[in-house]
C-alpha cells in the first residue's frame, strides 16, 4: 500500500508542476523556448553574407532579420562618417574571433567601418544566441536625430516565415 500512495502523490505532483496542464485551448500552447545554441558546433562555412551600407542618413537596409542560432557574415561599408552602434545586439550574440581583416575592437558595441574597401571591410562572423529586437543607430552627432536608426530582429525560423 505504501507504493500506491507514493504513486498517487507522484501523480498529483506532476500534475501541479507540468506548466502546460492548466493551459486552456483558447490560449493555445505557449511557444516553446528555443533549444540552447551550441556555438562550438557551428559550420562557419555555411554563414550567410549580410551587407549593410551606411550613407547620409540611412542604413541600407535599416531592418535586419536574423535567424536564431544560424551563422552570419556581417559586412559593413559606408559613405561618409558613420557608426554601426548596436550595443544590446552585440552583447547578445556570439562573435567568432579573431575578426577577418584586422584586430578585434575592444568593445563591439560600436563598429566604425573602414573608409574604403582598400582599408579592409570589417567583417564579423557571428551567431545570434538570443531572441529579441535590438535598436541600431549611428552615433555621429545628429545622425540618429535625422533618422539614421534601424532595428535588428533575432527570431526563430517559424517566426520569420510568418512575415
Ligand atoms: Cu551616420
Amino acid at each position: 500500500m505504501k507504493i500506491n500512495y507514493a504513486l498517487l502523490w507522484l501523480g498529483s505532483f506532476l500534475g501541479l508542476t507540468m506548466p502546460w496542464a492548466g493551459v486552456s485551448a483558447d490560449d493555445g500552447p505557449p511557444p516553446p523556448p528555443p533549444a540552447p545554441c551550441d556555438v562550438d558546433h557551428v559550420d562557419w562555412s555555411q554563414a550567410t553574407l549580410v551587407q549593410v551600407h551606411m550613407t547620409y542618413f540611412v542604413f541600407e537596409p535599416k531592418h535586419l532579420e536574423f535567424e536564431y542560432c544560424k551563422p552570419y557574415r556581417l559586412q559593413l561599408t559606408k559613405h561618409g562618417n558613420h557608426t554601426f552602434t548596436a550595443k544590446e545586439f552585440f552583447n547578445s550574440i556570439y562573435i567568432k574571433q579573431p575578426l577577418a581583416g584586422g584586430a578585434a575592437p575592444a568593445d563591439f558595441s560600436e563598429i566604425e567601418p573602414a573608409a574604403s574597401p582598400r582599408d579592409g571591410i570589417p567583417e564579423i562572423l557571428f551567431v545570434p544566441t538570443q531572441l529579441g529586437s535590438f535598436p541600431l543607430k549611428c552615433s555621429e552627432w545628429g545622425h540618429a536625430q535625422l533618422g539614421m536608426r534601424g532595428k535588428i530582429d533575432v527570431e526563430l525560423v517559424e517566426d520569420l516565415r510568418r512575415h
